[in-house]
């Protein structure tokens, strides 16, 4: 095993594979932690589809977090942690402009923080990480040596319960919600605390694209498993309760060597010989992945993280980094009836080379289409920035004091690195020591350029999370619309976001 210093050191020297740390080519983010349990044969598990949430009254909903066990590895049974004791929870189907509240119940021995990804949310609905939900009856300590330390001002708890409230005044787009406590997201989005929420416009419902059973939203993320069928996990304290953390050999980010497609090991679909929409969301941890299809074929993108692009994008394959989203269409008239077509990851090795199958089941009718021209969106004009600012993700300090930290600062709660002005528009430029995804709570963005050069084609359309890779600068151009107060941006490896890559911003 190299040495976590030496590891980034040969990444930083070379940008070459690391032999024995599970890397291909540099483009992986994490340590994959083995398995105790030997995995079942792939696409045996039928993938499933979540729930759609179910309204107690126009516009309101409860969902409650609590324990459960399902099976997840056919044979054995796994304890997961779930919005209504399913992994992934329940998919809110929404539409724009249509105000929501949610009510989320904490049943759990943690206390949790819901935030939706890509919402542009008003600040005290934006899931901050010390704004928690306590189980009614159970007391809670911000825990010794936490980021946030002990200035309780910073903290907000909530006792049994709370309402997030979410206005939606924003385009369609593919969503998702999950944790987002202080110091222990990683592990509380891996128990399985993440679920979908789609947005649905006019627009977006006018458009020929699949709907219906061939508009599929795909949660994709990597686990491990104890011999008896338990998550696997390197945290520091199981109990969640008293200390951050996890193995220090894991510090770049925990991946698994199971692949999960809407909670089910490399699960397979039968499909019909038509186009089928593909919400794919990268829900892991720290696992980037290159989605591209076996024997051959196209996904023609039509969404990014917020939604439709102005005209299609075709990819051979789509990298794809924690927390962002492609909409693509696939087209499985492309193949013979009776074709298996695999999605597969090829950053990933062994087991974590394959994601899920498509089996080609039958000819059908198919009356849609996928327009040249979806959507208006205004190319990004680097002139109408009112300023500049550079965020620099790395890892600072050494051993036992090493973080994770933005500008060279660990995460500190009330103290915002930016206040853009509400109304405007910026350029953020994000460099980087690693592999780090960089998310933007409330405000969305652009990519300007990578490395001095155009974005690639997978940058384009309207974003809130940036895959920033080893010693790369990528500069973003951001709208600051919607709300004033405090929001965040940080690392969305949730290792790294809980070793304190995050920072306040404040919307003045
Ligand atoms: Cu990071």
């Amino acid at each position: 095993m190299i040495s976590r210093r030496g590891f980034l050191g040969l990444l930083g020297g070379t940008g070459l594979a690391v032999a024995g740390c599970g890397t291909s080519a540099g483009e992986t983010a994490g340590q994959t932690l083995a398995s105790a349990l030997a995995p079942p044969a792939p696409f045996t598990v039928p993938l499933p589809v979540p729930e759609t949430a179910v309204p107690v009254r126009p516009g309101h909903y409860e969902v409650v977090q609590r324990a459960a066990r399902v099976e997840i590895i056919p044979g054995t049974t796994t304890e997961i942690w779930g919005y209504d004791g399913t992994f992934p929870g329940p998919t809110f189907d929404l539409r724009r402009a249509g105000r929501t509240v949610i009510r989320v119940r904490n049943e759990l021995p943690v206390p949790t923080s819901t935030h939706l990804h890509g919402g542009v949310t008003p600040p005290g609905s934006d899931g901050y990480p010390t704004d928690l939900v306590v189980a009614e009856g159970r007391g809670f300590r911000p825990p010794p040596g936490a980021h946030a330390g002990h200035d309780l001002s910073q903290w907000t708890f909530h006792s049994g319960a709370r309402d997030y409230v979410y206005p939606l005044d924003q385009r369609a787009a593919t969503l998702w919600y999950h944790d987002h406590r202080m110091d222990f997201t990683a592990p509380q989005v891996w128990r399985g605390l993440a679920g979908f929420l789609l947005v649905r416009d006019d627009e977006d419902d006018a458009l020929p694209l699949p709907k219906g059973a061939r508009d599929l939203p795909l949660m994709i993320c990597d686990r491990s498993f104890e011999e008896d069928g338990a998550f696997r996990y390197p945290e520091v304290d199981p109990s969640l309760l008293v200390k951050a953390g996890v193995e220090e050999d894991f510090m770049e980010g925990v991946e698994g060597d199971v692949i999960l497609v809407n909670g089910a090991p490399w699960p397979v679909a039968e499909v019909d010989a038509a186009r089928y929409r593909l919400r794919l969301l990268n829900a892991s941890n720290a696992r980037r992945y290159r989605l591209a299809l076996t024997p051959g074929g196209r996904f023609v993108q039509v969404g990014s993280d917020l939604g439709l692009l102005a005209a299609p994008v075709t990819h051979e394959a789509i990298t794809i980094a924690p927390a962002e989203r492609f909409d693509v269409v696939v087209d499985f008239s492309a193949y013979p009836v009776g074709t298996e077509v695999t999605l597969v990851n090829t950053l990933g090795t062994g087991s974590t080379r394959d994601v899920m199958r498509f089996r080609v089941t039958r000819k059908a009718k198919d009356d849609s289409a996928v327009p040249g021209r979806l959507s208006r969106i205004d190319p990004p004009d680097r002139s109408r920035a009112v300023a500049t600012r550079v965020f620099d993700f790395r890892m600072t300090g050494q051993g036992g004091g090493a973080a994770w930290t933005i500008n060279g600062r660990p995460f500190r709660p009330g103290r915002p690195l930016a206040r853009p002005r509400l109304g405007t528009t910026e350029v953020w430029r994000f460099t980087s020591d690693f592999h780090h995804p960089v998310h933007v709570h409330l405000a969305h963005f652009q990519v300007l350029s990578r490395g001095g050069r155009p974005p690639a084609p997978t940058d384009a359309g309207w974003k809130d999370t940036v895959d920033v890779r080893p010693y790369e600068v990528v500069d973003v151009l951001v709208r600051f619309e919607g709300y004033r107060g405090r929001y965040m941006l940080h690392c969305h490896n949730l290792e790294h976001e809980d070793m304190a890559m995050m920072a306040d911003f404040e919307v003045v």
